[in-house]
């Protein structure tokens, strides 16, 4: 934030006056407590989105029908954890560690995205969310490249970078099925019918009914509006389907001339709601296994907080945790042991 004003004006007109000229919040800035919270909740939904995001796809790397298949979709799954990585980042530099965040996260008190509380049931369904659950996410996140605020929206260039080929491998898979045999063209269209109306539920609720969008817009997190997005996102798609010789699955999408834009159906709301509150066909077992991944994963967090600490101006303390390492490793160097 370079604004340049009198050292006496309050923190509030200098954060005011940074918004309105466009210039990035840094950690550093004074924040009002509001905005800091609206950040982590966000931030935090969103990383979480990311790693819980690699379990429907991490289901079919041992089941992927090439190497080429397996490898780009093993490449996709581990940039997923480097998004909840940059992400999680972000959300420290509000103050927010990512113990607490993941703990929030195990515990039910914050959320994830809703579509990932749906199932993978073929191969298809690993180009179905490519082309459209990355191709929403994109819709959504390259806005957010231009947030109010300097380490998210830094973080979501490179997001949006790998995204953009996440999408393009979805809709290459899609394509390669849709024009092989009718079978695979028929599990295409199905994975396409059951991952169209979820993919629109990504969005967020209605405008009208969006408790957060408004604020978030005054300041600057969001640039559009849930149903601003969900239009462009349903009118990138509509030629897309067409090129891929698929149907979406909406008996009342139809260009509306005036509008210049798609019309849709209605959107079962009840549903996304439902989702919300932990009744999707998926949500138990995706909180479940990541809790027991958190858990299985402990050695390696204190293997690696023990390894920091010796690197760390540690050396000569004989703290615990750093003797017990040397212990593990049969009293070999650290770095002969890494
Ligand atoms: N799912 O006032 P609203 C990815 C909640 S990762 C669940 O409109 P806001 C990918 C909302 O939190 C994709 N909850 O909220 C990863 C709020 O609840 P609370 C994730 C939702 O924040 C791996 C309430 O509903 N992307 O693509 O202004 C593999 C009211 O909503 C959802 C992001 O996280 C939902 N879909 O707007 C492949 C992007 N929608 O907190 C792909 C960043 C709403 O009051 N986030 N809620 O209890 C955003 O842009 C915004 O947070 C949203 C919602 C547009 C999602």
């Amino acid at each position: 934030m370079t604004t340049t004003v009198p050292d006496a004006q309050a923190p509030e007109a200098v954060f005011d006056a940074a918004l309105a000229a466009d210039e990035r919040i840094e950690p550093r800035d004074w924040m009002p407590d509001a905005y800091r919270a609206t950040l982590v909740r966000q931030i935090a939904q969103h990383a979480h989105s990311e790693i819980i995001g690699m379990q429907p796809e991490a289901n079919w790397i041992t089941r992927a029908p090439s190497l080429r298949r397996k490898a780009i979709l093993m490449a996709k799954v581990q940039d997923e954890a480097g998004h909840g990585l940059y992400l999680y980042s972000a959300a420290e530099t509000l103050g927010t560690g990512r113990e607490e965040l993941l703990d929030k996260l195990h515990s039910g008190r914050q959320r994830y995205s809703s579509i990932f509380n749906y199932p993978t049931l073929t191969w298809a369904d690993v180009g179905a969310i490519g082309w459209l659950v990355d191709g929403a996410a994109i819709t959504n996140q390259v806005p957010l490249c231009r947030c109010s605020y300097g380490p998210y929206a830094r973080a979501m260039i490179r997001i949006c970078k790998e995204e953009s080929f996440h999408q393009r491998q979805g809709y290459e898979l899609l394509l390669a099925l849709s024009r092989g045999t009718e079978a695979q063209h028929a599990m295409a269209q199905d994975a396409v019918n059951r991952w169209w109306w979820p993919s629109l539920m990504m969005f967020g609720p209605p405008d009208d009914a969006s408790a957060h969008s408004a604020q978030s817009m005054a300041w600057k997190i969001k640039r559009h509006s849930n149903d601003e997005l969900r239009q462009r996102f349903v009118d990138i798609c509509v030629p897309q389907a067409e090129s891929l010789g698929l149907t979406l699955p909406d008996p009342d999408l139809r260009w509306n001339e005036q509008r210049g834009h798609h019309d849709f159906g209605a959107i079962d709301w009840d549903e996304f709601h439902e989702v919300l509150r932990g009744n999707g066909p998926c949500n138990e077992q995706r909180i479940e296994r990541r809790r027991r991944a958190h858990e299985e994963g402990a050695w390696v967090r204190e293997a690696a907080a023990a390894y920091a600490a010796k690197h760390d101006g540690h050396h000569g303390t004989h703290d615990k945790h750093a003797e017990h390492t040397e212990h593990d490793n049969h009293g070999k160097p650290e770095e002969a042991a890494a």
